[in-house]
């Protein structure tokens, strides 16, 4: 194991302080790919001085409102290692928040070249493509449930969801939405009005978007009655019936596994439960897979892990490998209600993110991703477990498949230590590890590996959480 830097001083230069690569461990897609031999290399303090260059000349150009996680530039990724400018190398457990699942698979690369080489846009409302139709075909099967589906593509996760309301309120004719506690579904109107959280999402950009209703998650964790999941849904559906009323409600919009909100997976039976309410009710079911989608959760989606069947599906992030694309799929009575041309926009669908998805779903389906994603939860959720133990301050570990979090909160208490989370993510960085924090709290430190992450690259940047975590765990007692 590798000892664990000082994230106190910043590194000092020229010294390397990787574990090289091993053999790719029967991982064929590492062999032919353009990644660094070393999976964590400091050789400049961090951010370097290129690094540091580029930043004079973004906080002169770039709006402030942007923030970024790391101090560096990129200059190339793939495979779970990031490389910036300055030629230092960081194990990357974030894949750019669950998108880039098939890290960089030469067969992506390469029908996004032949795409380019052919049109790069003709806007699908004008002259339509083959691809953008592939992908809606692939999507209506892979999809849960075999009803008759229908997709429309978009650019942004948030796009996504604004457009399962608008299908939702046509079909229906009903004006409310109902979102969660902690839950993450963008930064336009009115995703920020389906978003919980204020600071950083919503602080000042208000008014937001009517007729959207908040109702209590199940968090098991935090839940302060410590109800099993048909209890959770039982609390919320009792405040949809008595403050909103099934008359009034077009849809419920859920995260499967909440993401931004903290990993937080809902009870057992609170999905389902919640789903069958919304089917007595006439009352349209979104699940919002735009993060959990695509093979992250151990499933091609997450609701497929209780058999829940949504109305509409949002999708994103991993569905084109980073390619701005985006879904919404759904029951074709209800995408089919809005009438030509309720739906669209310029750039939607466009062909070389419809080739780069065709490619990315491809390599999921061939190299089974969703096995691996499983069996990235396998290597990681014991070694979580044990940390808990060792540390006493990981007050839950959780998630599912390749989407995995440590809550951190003070010894003995349940109380968040955001504190101790914004160190050990920052001390990662200084040892080149990207992990990225999320939660209402800001106490969670989440994986998101790329699915191709070779496994001794992954072990290796879990052995260095797990350094991290000990050694300030240690310091601070
Ligand atoms: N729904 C469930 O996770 C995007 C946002 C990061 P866009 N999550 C990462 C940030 O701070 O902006 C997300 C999501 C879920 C919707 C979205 C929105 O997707 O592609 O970012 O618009």
């Amino acid at each position: 194991m590798p000892s664990a830097p000082n994230a106190a001083t910043a590194s000092p230069p020229d010294v390397d302080r990787s574990a090289s690569r091993g053999p790719a461990d029967g991982a064929d897609h590492a062999t032919d790919r353009a990644v660094p031999a070393v999976a964590r290399l400091i050789r400049t303090e961090i951010p370097g001085p290129l690094s540091r260059e580029l930043a004079g000349r973004r906080s002169a150009a770039v709006a402030k409102g942007v923030a970024s996680v790391l101090p560096i530039f990129a200059a190339s990724a793939g495979d779970g290692v990031l490389t910036d400018v300055d030629g230092n190398t960081l194990i990357d457990l974030g894949s750019g928040i669950a998108v880039t699942s098939v890290g960089a698979a030469p067969e992506v690369i390469e029908a996004i070249r032949e795409q380019a080489g052919a049109f790069l846009h003709t806007c699908f409302m004008i002259a339509p493509y083959e691809g953008y139709v592939r992908v809606c075909e692939e999507l209506n099967a892979l999809t849960p449930g075999d009803h008759d589906k229908r997709t429309v593509l978009f650019n942004s996760g948030s796009e996504a969801v604004e457009n399962a309301v608008k299908v939702a309120r046509h079909a229906t004719g009903r004006p409310a939405i109902v979102a969660f506690d902690h839950a993450y579904h963008g930064r336009t109107n009115l995703t920020m009005a389906l978003t919980a959280k204020a600071m950083p999402y919503k602080s000042g950009f208000g008014p937001f978007a009517p007729e959207i209703y908040r109702v209590p998650m199940s968090y098991p964790y935090r839940d302060p009655a410590g109800l099993t999941g048909p209890q959770a849904a039982a609390r919320a559906i009792d405040q949809i019936e008595k403050q909103i009323g099934a008359d009034s409600l077009a849809a419920v919009l859920i995260e499967p596994i909440q993401g931004e909100g903290g990993f937080i997976v809902p009870a057992p039976g609170f999905l389902p439960a919640i789903a069958a309410w919304c089917r007595a009710n006439g009352v349209v079911l979104i699940a919002d897979e735009v993060q959990t989608g695509f093979c992250r959760t151990g499933d091609w989606f997450a609701a497929e892990h209780e058999n829940v069947v949504p109305d509409l599906v949002t999708t994103a992030k991993g569905i084109a490998n980073g390619m701005p694309l985006a879904a919404l799929t759904g029951r074709a009575e209800l995408m089919d209600a809005v009438h030509p041309g309720g739906l669209g926009g310029t750039f939607g669908g466009n062909p070389v993110s419809c080739a780069a998805a065709i490619a990315t779903i491809e390599l999921m389906r061939s190299q089974d991703l969703a096995g691996t994603a499983r069996r990235i939860g396998e290597a990681a959720l014991p070694r979580l477990h044990s940390l808990a133990e060792r540390t006493g301050v990981i007050g839950d570990v959780r998630g599912r498949g390749a989407m995995l979090a440590i809550e951190l909160v003070r010894p003995g208490t349940n109380e968040p230590d955001p504190q101790l989370t914004a160190a050990v993510a920052a001390a990662c960085h200084a040892a080149g590890v990207l992990v990225l924090t999320a939660g209402t709290y800001k106490n969670v430190i989440r994986l998101l590996p790329p699915l191709v992450i070779p496994p001794e690259v992954l072990d290796e940047g879990l052995s260095v959480l797990e350094a991290t975590l000990e050694r300030l765990v240690t310091e601070g007692s």
